[in-house]
Order: structure tokens, then sequence, then C-alpha cells
């Protein structure tokens, strides 16, 4: 397949914008560059743009841009939009909410819709037990509010994290990704009393569970000591580290230790949350229930709303007046999440991920089988990545190949389809599409892939 074609029409009705690729103008497009030399006297220049293509309109897993082009995304946002871009009932909730309230502060006047999201939340979260929730603004506000009523419940000063792990941007959480560059070049001082534990990368490590649970404890008793270590913050699967699936039995073994030391365990699903990997939570995949879950991106269909749900009595250490913020659980965004819980269920979305998994994998799997370039292929659900290699001798064996993945992301970029990059050398190429991903546009996605790939020689 070649380039500025209009592949598989599989419009469904529900949808504004036709669920096809079309390139009409080169990428960037003349009113896309006219755009950016506007932003570039005015925006930061530390706030880039993967793909400076100017978004008008989106829907479904299509996003259309001021030239008209129409991209495929696999990026949702990173990870934000899981039920579709500007799906229906979402859309439809918060501009009903609108009418009614945008804002009153619920630590001053509260509302139901707040209610209902931390009754949603304790229903799908992982654990049978009493649950309470917070709701904040970010991602890096969940984790921030985690370690600080995991510190508040035990008294302890000492925050855990695994190597490849992204948190945030917060200074706390700077503190807490595996990767200075470009999260927190010049950016200090940062937060202390932050320790690094290795984790489970059964591609490189090539460890199982208990083994690589048994090195990330040594380093914690040893390191930290038990003793002096609040929580331990770990992502199920891995983001933007690379989307690394732990070896089996690795986090409900380190859930095991942490309650035989009193430390509480949270679970950064910030990332893999909300129907993402065809569970509610990706924990779930792995047996593991976590003290503290994190929430955020895709939990409101676009609104900006995170959330830390958990154990109550961790939750209710903090004291009245401890949290809160002036924008958390904004009434917008709650009416919106209810509609994401509601559009999960009514849409069969857990199903819809195990799809997209299989057609992916199994695309990808082809590709495999061709390009000695991909090195591993893992992920679950609609969360899904390959990690690229330099091909060749044993020496060279696995070692990283960032080059590929630009060339990838460009290559597919010029014909309308938008794919991330991830891992901590920039050698992962990740999919992490909108659960209204149809088949059809995985299989377009797939050709183009090919085409990519041959490119690269
Ligand atoms: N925890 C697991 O994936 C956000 C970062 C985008 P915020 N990941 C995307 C960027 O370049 O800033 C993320 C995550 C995990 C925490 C966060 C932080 O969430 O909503 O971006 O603060």
């Amino acid at each position: 397949m070649t380039d500025t074609i209009d592949a598989q029409p599989t419009v469904a009705p529900i949808h504004s914008v036709e669920q096809t690729r079309k390139v009409v103008t080169e990428i960037p497009g003349p009113k896309s560059r006219e755009l950016h030399e506007r932003r570039r006297a005015v925006v930061a220049d530390g706030v880039s743009s993967a793909l400076p293509v100017y978004i008008e309109r989106a829907n479904g897993a299509i996003l259309v841009d001021v030239d008209g082009n129409r991209f495929v995304d696999f990026g949702a946002g990173i990870g934000v939009t899981t039920v579709g871009h500007t799906e229906q009932s979402v859309v439809a909730a918060a501009a009903d909410q609108l009418q009614d309230v945008i804002h009153t502060l619920f630590t001053i006047t509260p509302y139901e819709e707040y209610v209902r999201v931390a009754e949603l939340l304790a229903a799908h979260t992982p654990g049978d037990w009493a649950k309470k929730t917070v709701l904040v603004n970010s991602g890096a506000e969940a984790v921030e509010n985690g370690v600080k009523i995991a510190r508040k419940h035990t008294g302890r000063r000492a925050v855990a994290v695994l190597d490849h792990a992204y948190h945030g941007r917060t200074n706390l959480t700077m503190a807490m990704n595996y990767k200075a560059h470009p999260y927190a070049t010049g950016f200090g001082p940062f937060a202390g009393d932050v320790y690094h534990a290795p984790n489970s990368y059964p591609y490189r490590d090539g460890l199982d569970g208990h083994e690589a649970a048994a090195r990330t404890i040594a380093y914690l008793e040893k390191v930290v000591g038990a003793a002096d270590l609040a929580c331990l913050v770990a992502e199920p699967i891995q983001g933007e580290g690379g989307f690394m699936v732990p070896a089996d039995e690795y986090l409900t073994t380190l859930q095991a230790w942490c309650t035989e030391h009193g430390v509480v365990m949270i679970a950064d699903e910030i990332q893999s949350g909300m129907a993402r990997t065809g569970r509610f939570f990706a924990s779930e995949h792995f047996g593991w229930q976590p003290d503290l879950v994190l929430s955020a991106k895709g939990i409101a269909g676009g609104l900006p709303l995170a959330a830390v749900t958990g154990r109550a009595e961790i939750m209710d250490s903090a004291h009245a007046g401890g949290l809160g913020g002036t924008f958390g659980g904004n009434p917008v965004a709650c009416a919106a999440a209810i509609a994401v819980f509601e559009s999960i269920e009514r849409n069969g979305l857990l199903q819809e991920a195990e799809r997209i998994e299989r057609t992916l994998t199994a695309g990808l799997e082809r590709l495999a089988k061709r390009y000695d370039v991909i090195g591993d292929i893992r992920g679950k659900g609609a969360m899904i990545a390959i990690e690229l290699i330099q091909p060749g001798t044993a020496v060279t064996a696995k070692q990283p190949n960032p080059e590929a993945v630009g060339a990838i992301v460009e290559f597919a970029a010029q014909r309308g389809i938008l794919f991330l990059s991830a891992g901590t050398w920039g050698n992962v190429l990740r999919f992490l599409p909108s659960l209204a991903m149809t088949d059809a546009l995985i299989e377009d996605a797939l050709t183009v892939l090919d085409d990519a790939l041959a490119a690269l020689g």
C-alpha cells in the first residue's frame, strides 16, 4: 500500500468523522505550518509536539487536522481517549453538566457526581474491601497524593519505585522517574528519600517472577530498610518505560512482602487502567490487589480527572482538610467519568480491548517473522508494543534501536498514521489506541508498518 489514499471505509453511523485515513497535503500541511509559526512566538519551547499537525476535530479513532488530513490515532492522547474521541455519551454528559453546575469546589459545597465517581472506583478497583477515594486533576497529582497518604498512614519517610518507571513532571514525581532526560534535566534540586529498585523486564533480565521479586526485595531491604519504607509504587505494565509486562507472580510477591512489612503498595494504573488492557485495571491480569490504585488519563474520556482509591483505613489516615485542591473532582469531569464507566459496560469495551490485542498481535507476529529488527512483542489489550533492536550478531543482540523507531514513526505520520514511541532508550513503538479502533484500521496500519519496516533496509 502506498501513500495518500482512502483506505478501507468502515464508517459506523455514530461517528461524526469517517473512520478512515486520508492524506491530502504534505505533513504537516500549510495551515498547520502557519499555526506552528504563531505558536513558536508565544508557546514555551519546553512544550514540544511529537507531530505538529494542528487538530480541528476528533472522533472515534480518527484525528482531523486543519488541512483536512485524517490520521488514524494509535496514541489516544497517550492513553486518554480510551472510549474513543468525542464519545457521544461522554459529550452529552459533560454538556448537560455544564448547564447545571461547572464548579463549586467539593471541599466548600459538595455535589453528587464526585460521590458517584468514588462509588464506581470502589466497585471496579481490585480488592473486596471497603475503599475510599480522593479526586484530583492529573496523574502526577494522584501520585503525589498517594505518597502523601502512604507517608501519613505509616509515619515513614521513604518512597520506592521501580527501574524504567514514569510517574510525572511535578517535583516529587520527577524524582520518581527512571529517565532523567528530558523530564528532569536542569530542573533540580529534587525531592529526597526516593529509591529506585530493579524491576521485572523478562525480555532483558530473563528472570521469573519470584527471582525478579527477590532481587527487588533484596534491594529494598539493603538500601532502604523495610522499617523506613512508606510505599512502593509500581505500574502493573510500565507505560513510558516501554510497556514492560512483569513476569507472573512478580507483583503479588512484592505485595505479600509489603503487607508483611507494613509498606503501602501503590498501583500506578494511570496509563494501564480504565479498561485499556481488557480488564478494568491491569493489576487484575496478575491477580494483584494493590493497597492503593491511581487512576487518571482514560477515566473521564479526555477531561482532566485523576484519583487515588484504596483501602479505607489507609485513605482515612489523612486528617480532615489534609487533601484537596481547587479543581479536584470538577463536576464536568466527574459527569464525563460516570459516562465513561457506563460506556465501558454498555459497549463491551473490555472485549473490544481483547479484540484489538488479537488483531494487532497476530499482525505484529507475522511482521516479526520477516523483520528481525522486531525483538519483542508485548502488552495486553490495547496497550501493545514492539521493542526494536539492532539486528545481527550475538554481541549486539538486543541492542536498542531508537533510529528504527524514529524512522517508522516519521514514515507512518507521512501516510496518516499516528504512532507513538516509548522506552527508556526510545527503542519501543507502542500502540495505545482508543477502544473504538476497528480491525480494518489496524490491518491498514499494519500494512503501513510493513512498508516502514521494509524501508529501513
Ligand atoms: N503515571 C504511568 O503514564 C503520564 C506523560 C506525557 P499526568 N504519562 C504520559 C508527558 O509527556 O507529560 C503518566 C503515566 C503514569 C503518571 C503519569 C503522569 O500523569 O496526567 O501527565 O500528570
